[in-house]
């Protein structure tokens, strides 16, 4: 298995409701290793930047304006099988499609607000975390 880094974010909702340590008790039990964070109130351009791929979605204003709503806590994720791992950690999208024990089942209580997001692909990961770290936004954890 190989060491991967993943975006993960900390959606407003779970931000409001102060559960920004729980969720990061759960990567760090997971054995992922925090090496980037950052709290930024994402103007409207910067979301619909990040979730472009979205663009042509129904939903696609109303998530725009839920991710500019309130402050968002960002962070690059790195360990085995990372970007897979935080998906487990997260659960499905829709927090009532989702297993017991998932980020989103215990959180969350709809798919518009859903507490979480991380990256769903290798290719992702790598655009989603210099989009928002630039190419030298990490720190290595050498110990
Ligand atoms: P993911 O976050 O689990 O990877 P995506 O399909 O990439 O899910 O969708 C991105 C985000 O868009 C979701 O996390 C959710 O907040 C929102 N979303 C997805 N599908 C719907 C929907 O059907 N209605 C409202 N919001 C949605």
């Amino acid at each position: 298995m190989a060491i991967e880094r993943t975006l993960s974010i900390v959606k407003p909702d779970a931000v409001a409701k102060n559960l920004i340590g729980q969720i990061y008790s759960r990567f760090e039990a997971a054995g992922l290793k925090i090496v980037a964070a950052k709290m930024v109130q994402l103007t409207r351009e910067q979301a619909e930047g990040f979730y472009a791929v979205h663009k042509e979605r129904p939903f696609f204003n109303d998530l725009v304006s839920f991710m500019i709503s309130g402050p968002v806590m960002i962070q690059v994720l790195e360990g085995e099988s990372a970007i897979q791992k935080n998906r487990e950690i997260m659960g499905a999208t829709d927090p009532k499609k989702a297993a017991a024990g998932t980020i989103r089942h215990d959180f969350a209580v709809s798919v518009d607000e859903n507490a979480a997001h991380g990256s769903d692909a290798p290719e992702t990961a790598a655009v989603e975390i210099e989009y928002f770290f630039g190419k030298d936004g990490i720190c290595p954890r050498t110990r």
